[in-house]
This record gives structure tokens, sequence and C-alpha cells, in this order.
């Protein structure tokens, strides 16, 4: 495979390597900056973004969860100096409790948005995620050249220099199907909205992603940009296509694997002379989900919650026996349950079994009561017994 990132050359990357990194050694379930844990807003599912391009359905987001430029190191050749007459951006991401995406609102403002060019020079911010914070080399056969033993372990070197796999059969099994890179041009003009890099592109596309960026600007001008946008989270994401793709499950308080590089070309023919600002403090973070820095998937915020509500599952523990598992998960402070299992039992308990002695489909109620209140939730004929 060709290669199809601008990357520096070897000399001056391996000083920009020593020069910028800190001691590291990637490895699964690890995560770079460990001092920093950056937070994810919960939408209530009544207040999910529309991707349009329109900000508002943003303003619920606290000031608390803005990612700003200070946040930023520019880890490329020429490690610029932040001076946000240059390029300077916020970030907010967004979950909703249920769906496996992650919603994004970028805003940038840049002193000479760069975007003539159909190729891969445009000015980008370039997102990596790694669902089930995994870890592990995302990208195909030109990362092994920055696998030096003073960032990994011989372990990993040794596993992608193996000979015996091919570039094309290292990409197509590997690039972006654990973890994945989206090189989103700001603007795109001309072009799709984003690069899905690596084998599975169609993840990229609706309804896996969507993406609406708004700008009154032209290639080389200075202005402000906004990209609203979501994409899937997959724990695999094969060439093959969704079919056999498999979501990241997110759920309440989850660290994920997530990333940024803003790459801001600003006119200047030499491409090296780019801006390269990350999130993390590794440059392999493009290309290795070891070096992402964590996000925690938030709980709804206060405003948000209702003060006590009724909420419960269940599992059918044995069918031949009628042997049924309740599981309270009520939101709220709570002092009281009481459960109606539909066949003229009842329980106290926060979390009851029960045995029906016929087979039917049963109503099944559940009051919970607390210093706020009260909440009941009846679920009609789910638990069905033969
Ligand atoms: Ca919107
Ligand atoms: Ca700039
Ligand atoms: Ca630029």
């Amino acid at each position: 495979m060709k290669h199809t990132r601008l990357r520096p050359r070897p000399l001056i990357a391996l000083a920009a390597l020593i020069s910028a990194l800190q001691p590291f050694s990637p490895s699964a379930l690890s995560l770079d900056r460990p001092e920093t844990t950056f937070r994810v807003f919960q939408f209530p599912a009544d207040k999910i973004p529309r991707i349009d391009g329109d900000t508002s359905d943003w303003d619920i987001v606290p000031d608390a969860y803005v990612i700003g430029s200070d946040q930023l190191a520019d880890l490329g050749e020429t490690q610029k100096k932040r001076d946000p007459a240059d390029l300077d951006v916020r970030v907010r991401v967004g979950w909703v409790n249920g769906l496996n995406r992650l919603y994004f609102l970028y805003e940038a403002t840049d002193n000479y948005w760069d975007f003539s060019s159909p190729g891969i020079r445009n000015d980008t911010f370039e997102v990596i995620v790694d669902g089930d914070a995994s870890g592990g080399p995302l990208i195909d056969s030109e990362h092994r050249d920055f696998w030096t033993p003073d960032t990994v372990g011989p372990r990993r070197a040794a596993l992608d220099t193996d000979p015996r796999i091919t570039d094309p059969e290292r990409h197509w099994a590997g690039h972006g199907v654990h973890a994945q890179n989206y090189h989103i041009f700001t603007p795109a003009a001309g072009k799709d909205w984003a690069l899905a890099w690596g084998a599975s592109t169609w993840t990229k596309n609706f309804p896996h992603a969507n993406a609406a960026t708004r700008y009154d600007f032209k290639h080389g001008e200075p202005g402000k940009l906004t990209l609203e946008f979501y994409i899937t989270l997959y724990d695999y994401a094969g060439p093959e296509g969704p079919q056999r793709a498999i979501e990241s499950a997110l759920r309440e308080n989850k660290i994920i694997g997530l990333g940024w590089i803003i790459i801001d070309y600003d006119g200047d023919p030499d491409m090296s002379k780019r801006g390269f600002w990350s999130l993390g403090r590794h440059y392999t973070m493009f290309g290795d989900a070891s070096a992402l820095p964590a996000f925690r998937l938030m709980p709804l915020e206060k405003q948000f919650q209702k003060p006590i509500d009724a909420r419960w599952t269940f599992t059918v523990v044995d069918m031949d026996r009628r042997l049924v598992a309740f599981k309270d998960e009520s939101t709220g402070e709570i002092t009281k349950w009481h459960w109606d299992f539909g066949d003229g039992a009842t329980s106290t308990d926060q979390h009851p079994q029960h045995t029906y002695a016929k087979p039917g489909n049963h109503v099944v109620i559940l009051d919970v009561e607390g210093p706020a209140g009260k909440s009941r939730l009846s679920k009609v004929w789910d638990v069905q017994l033969r």
C-alpha cells in the first residue's frame, strides 16, 4: 500500500519523537494522559442533536464539557506555539444512552482555510476513536515506521514486521477494523465529508454517520466553521460492510478511547509547515489506540433526571420451572419497593425472584417510593411463561 498520509521525514520525526514524547509503553487497557479524564455529555432522549449545522441543540451542554485549544499540543515538525489568531477550536462531545454513537460539535476559527485540493491536503479535524478502549494499532503497515523500541515493546514491533503477513493483508484485516480514524475535511468542498481511513470506508455513510457544516469563507480566507456530526463506534467494523459489524456497547460511566488532531494548512506549499494539533501527547495516537486520551460517558446531568423513576427488567432463569429474576433499575433515592407479579403474589425485595405456578402472560407492576415521592412502572404481558 502506498503511503497516503503526509509524514515527517524520518530523521526529523525521530528528533520530534525524542523531544516530544514522554516515556510511554502502550498496552491494551491503558490510555494516554492518565491525569485527565475528559467527559462526554449525555443528551436526554428527547433532546438528541439534529445534524443540521444549527448549534442551538448544544446550548444545554454545560461549559465544563467544552474542550478548547488549551488542551492541544502541536506534535508536528514545526511544533508551533499556541496562537488563537492562527487557530482556535472548541469541541463538545455527546452521547445518548441506548445509541452507540458519539455526537460532536466542532467550532473552529482559522486565519487561512485551506481546502481547494481534492486530495488529502485539506484543513482537517481528525478523530480517532476506540469504543471499548481495547487499545492497539489501528492502521496498516506504514505505522510500523514509528514503532521503535523507544515507544513500544519489542513484541508489538515484531508482530507488525512479521514478513509472513503482506501489507494488503494487514490493511484489510486491521486498518480501521477495531478502532476508527476519520479525517473530516473542514470544510469538504466538492469532496465527501470525511476519509474513513482504512478498509471499512462504509462507516462514514448514513446512517452509520451523518454530518453538517456551516461556513461562509472561501479558500484562503479567515473565518469560523461549524461542524456537527455523529459517528457510530465499533468493536469490529470489517471491510465487508455493516452486516458483520459489532457496535461498541456504550453505557453510563464507561471509559472510551478518543482523541483528535487538527491539521491546519495555511497556504504554505511546504506541507511539513502545517499545524498538527493533538489532544493526545504522542504522535502515534493517529494510529495506535493505546495512545488515545480517556473519555467518560457521563450520566444525565441532574436537571435532566427525574427525581424518582420506576424502572425494571427481568430474566427468565429457568423456563421449565417458570423461575423469573426481576431487577430493579429505578433512579432517584428509593426506600420502598413493591412488586406485583400478576399472579396474586407480591414482594417488597428490591431484586426479587419469583416462581410462577402456571403458564401465562402476566402484568407485572413495580411501585417505588422515596423522599421525592412515588413512581410506578407496569409492563403488560412482557413476562410470558409456558
Ligand atoms: Ca443541530
Ligand atoms: Ca491557521
Ligand atoms: Ca488553515
